[in-house]
């Protein structure tokens, strides 16, 4: 397993839709070994394939916050069956916007159906974070950050730092 680079924004590449997985067998599992680890060593709850480069339709996602008990949970081309109208609000940040945090509204419970780390077709009831990061990851599929519920302002500000970050340079040695 290898941790991988994790795309942060601006980066056009976050904004690409991705594609639907067809087939479930060695190089998808790779990747989601190779997601989970790079997930891990960021200390993050869930990742999407395109935050490492890969416009797959693949999440990975673990809430357990002692590593000690990893339980790591795998969907894949994952489509919402039912939402709540109840919305829940959490405060949402992102291995792809580093630094940076916003209270975003979503709905409490979600239904979804995906296939699992084997390609089999399962059905989920998510709901409180679970839920919240299920549909922050399914976002990332369709190329869209948290950033962009917030106010034209809010968002702009946060690219400009960002952007101003990464232009700086590390260190220079002579
Ligand atoms: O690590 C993460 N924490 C988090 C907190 C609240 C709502 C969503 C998330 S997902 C995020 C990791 C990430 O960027 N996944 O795409
Ligand atoms: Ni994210």
């Amino acid at each position: 397993m290898t941790v991988k680079i994790i795309l942060t924004e601006p980066n056009k590449i976050l904004r690409q839709i991705s594609q639907p997985v067809e087939h479930v067998g060695e190089n998808e599992q790779r990747l989601m070994d190779d997601m989970l680890e790079t997930m891990y060593a960021a200390k993050g709850i869930g990742l999407a394939a395109i935050q490492i480069g890969f416009p797959k339709r693949i999440i990975v996602i673990d809430l357990a916050k002692d590593q000690t008990e990893k339980n790591p949970m795998y969907f894949i081309n994952p489509i919402v069956h039912n939402k709540d109208t109840e919305q829940t609000t959490y405060e949402e940040g992102c291995l792809s916007v580093p630094g940076q945090f916003a209270e975003i509204a979503r709905p409490k419970k979600i239904e979804i159906e995906y296939l699992d780390y084997h390609g089999e077709k399962k059905i989920l009831k998510a709901e409180g974070l679970l839920a919240t990061c299920i549909q922050h990851e399914m976002d990332h599929l369709e190329g869209i950050l948290f950033i962009d519920y917030l106010s034209k302002l809010k968002k702009s500000m946060i690219i400009k730092k960002l952007s101003k970050q990464k232009i700086k340079p590390e260190r220079i040695v002579v």
